[in-house]
C-alpha cells in the first residue's frame, strides 16, 4: 500500500482544495490529511472559520481522504513521515522546494495549484457583497 501524506489548513473547502486532494491520493492507495489547529494556524497568521473539529469532519466525508491528523507544528513532518510509513509527501506548489529536505524520507511533489480560488479570496468577496 503507497502512503501519501499532505497538510493544510482547508478551511471553507473550496474546488481547489479538492482537485489537490484528489490528485494527492493518485499518488497511492491512502491518503492522511495532516489538519492544521486552530492554535497552528494563529502561528500562520490564519483564522480558519471552521474549528479544527468542523474541518476534519467535512475532510473525513470526502472519498479520497483515509486518515486525518492533526498538524501542531512545523516540525512534526518527519516524525509523521516515520510512523505512518509515508511513501510520498505531497504539497501545492505554493510550497515549491519548502519540503524538500525530506526527500530522504520519502518523495517529495509539489502539484500545481488550482487558480482564482483560495479561501481568503472567498473571504473578501463575500464581504464585498
Ligand atoms: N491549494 C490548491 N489550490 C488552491 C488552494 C489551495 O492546490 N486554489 C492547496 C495548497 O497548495 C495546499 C492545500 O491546498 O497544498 C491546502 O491549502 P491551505 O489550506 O491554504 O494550506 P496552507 O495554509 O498552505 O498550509 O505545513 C504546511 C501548511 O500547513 C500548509
Amino acid at each position: 500500500m503507497k502512503r501519501v501524506i499532505t497538510y493544510g489548513t482547508f478551511d471553507l473547502l473550496h474546488y481547489g482544495h479538492i482537485r489537490l486532494l484528489e490528485r494527492a491520493k493518485a499518488q497511492g492507495d491512502y491518503l492522511i490529511v495532516a489538519l492544521s489547529t486552530d492554535e497552528f494556524n494563529a502561528g500562520k497568521n490564519k483564522r480558519a472559520y471552521f474549528s479544527w473539529e468542523e474541518r476534519r469532519g467535512i475532510l473525513e466525508a470526502i472519498r479520497s481522504v483515509d486518515l486525518v491528523i492533526p498538524e501542531k507544528t512545523w516540525e512534526q513532518k518527519a516524525e509523521d513521515i516515520v510512523r505512518y510509513h509515508v511513501d510520498v509527501l505531497v504539497m501545492g506548489d505554493d510550497w515549491e522546494g519548502k519540503f524538500d529536505e525530506f526527500s530522504d524520507l520519502c518523495e517529495v511533489k509539489y502539484l500545481a495549484r488550482t487558480a482564482e480560488i483560495s479561501t481568503s479570496q472567498i473571504k473578501s468577496d463575500l464581504s464585498t457583497r
